[in-house]
């Protein structure tokens, strides 16, 4: 395999999908950004700018190339053929309307969620970020940034620490590259790490301290209420120098989920185990006799806000994963009905 293959990520797990792998190693490459329907992507020979196909372009949100992808090319090097099965995928559902799922970074083997040491620091999302991760299949790192603006940076590091039994949590100032060892030990010679979080945190800082190097645009938060800018607008894979790629992704204004049952119950392991300990097997936990749940609220052994953050989550993601059902049939029916068309159409023409 090509070494500059594999500097970009590219392990078995992907070749062995390639039905001829010496042949189609010229046309192997990574999705390294994508706006609209143009998509960059790293391949042996240099970095190329092809166009999404009609097909492409009308395929489910979830089927279409996203960044971190690995992709195959046609023989013309200008267009995709094959969309390489994903190792991993961070998704959301996506904001308006369409509520179709969208794949934010594909093939991510680290997720660094980060947030800062300020009024931006929300366990609650925390909460939401790690239930997706463990959704993706990527391994979460909670990175706590603006560490030099705070005196006391503990306080920060025990509360994130709470929101997932064993998570590793790296306090940083994203603005001193001999500050991020401990991040730095995170990411490996050819492993992806995505970084993930609210506008203005540093996400942006990190990647340039890290890389150092100016990479990516960085912009000063809002005076009045420490708010960021959106000042990254696309997602866009780095490869570092020393090795290792980061996918610096826009500060997301929502975080939707939709189709993790699992997952949240991963994230929220404490909540469930005292829930087997209710007297009712159905229990609530709103206001139960025998409730092990608000019993152990009670006793300050778990925090309230976290049930209420479980059950929210639990209730979004019913509700969101039922619509998407429910619209996936609706699509089917159509698809069948279309179909049946054509076929008496045809069958019209051949009398
Ligand atoms: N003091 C201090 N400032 C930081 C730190 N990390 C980031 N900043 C500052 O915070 C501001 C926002 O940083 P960005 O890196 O642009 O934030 P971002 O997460 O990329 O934001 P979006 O691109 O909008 O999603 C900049 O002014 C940075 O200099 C830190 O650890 N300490
Ligand atoms: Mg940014
Ligand atoms: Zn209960």
């Amino acid at each position: 395999m090509s070494k500059k293959l594999q500097q970009l990520g590219l392990v078995p797990f992907f070749t062995q999908q390639l039905t001829d792998p010496g042949l189609l190693q010229d046309r192997v490459g990574r999705v390294m950004s994508v706006q609209r329907s143009k998509i960059v992507v790293a391949c042996e020979a240099g970095e190329r700018v092809v166009e999404l196909s009609h097909a492409l372009l009308q395929a489910d949100s979830l089927d279409r190339p996203t960044v971190g992808d690995w992709i195959v090319l046609d023989e013309s090097l200008t267009r995709i053929s094959q969309v390489l099965k994903r190792k991993s995928l961070f998704k959301r559902l996506g904001a308006g309307t369409g509520k179709a799922m969208q794949p934010i970074a594909a093939n991510i083997d680290i997720l660094f969620i980060v947030t800062s040491c300020n009024e931006e620091f929300n366990e609650s999302r925390l909460e939401r970020y790690l239930a997706l991760c463990t959704e993706a299949g990527a391994t979460p790192v909670i990175v706590l940034t603006k560490s030099d603006l705070v005196e006391d940076v503990d306080v920060y590091v025990s509360r994130a620490r709470k929101t997932l039994a064993g998570v590793p949590v790296e306090s940083v100032n994203a603005l001193d590259a001999l500050s991020l060892d401990g991040l730095r030990s995170w990411i490996e010679k050819t492993s992806t790490v995505a970084l993930v979080g609210s506008s203005g945190v540093g996400k942006s800082t990190l990647l340039n301290s890290l890389a150092e190097k100016a990479l990516s645009v960085t912009g000063e938060i809002r005076e009045q209420d420490l708010k960021g800018r959106h000042t990254t607008t696309h997602r866009e894979l780095h490869l570092l120098p020393d090795g290792g790629l980061l996918i610096d992704v826009p500060g997301m204004r929502e975080l939707r989920v939709a189709e993790i049952d699992q997952s949240i119950g991963n994230v929220f392991t404490d909540v469930e185990e005292l829930a087997r300990q209710c007297r009712f097997a159905d229990c609530r936990h709103e206001s139960e006799p025998g409730c092990a749940v608000l019993e152990a609220i009670h006793d300050n052994r778990l925090d309230a806000r976290r049930l209420t953050n479980y059950k929210k989550l639990l209730r979004e993601n019913a509700i969101a994963t039922a619509t998407l059902a429910e619209k996936r049939s609706q699509g089917r029916r159509f698809a069948k009905m279309v179909k049946t068309v054509k076929d008496i159409k045809s069958r019209k023409l051949d009398h």
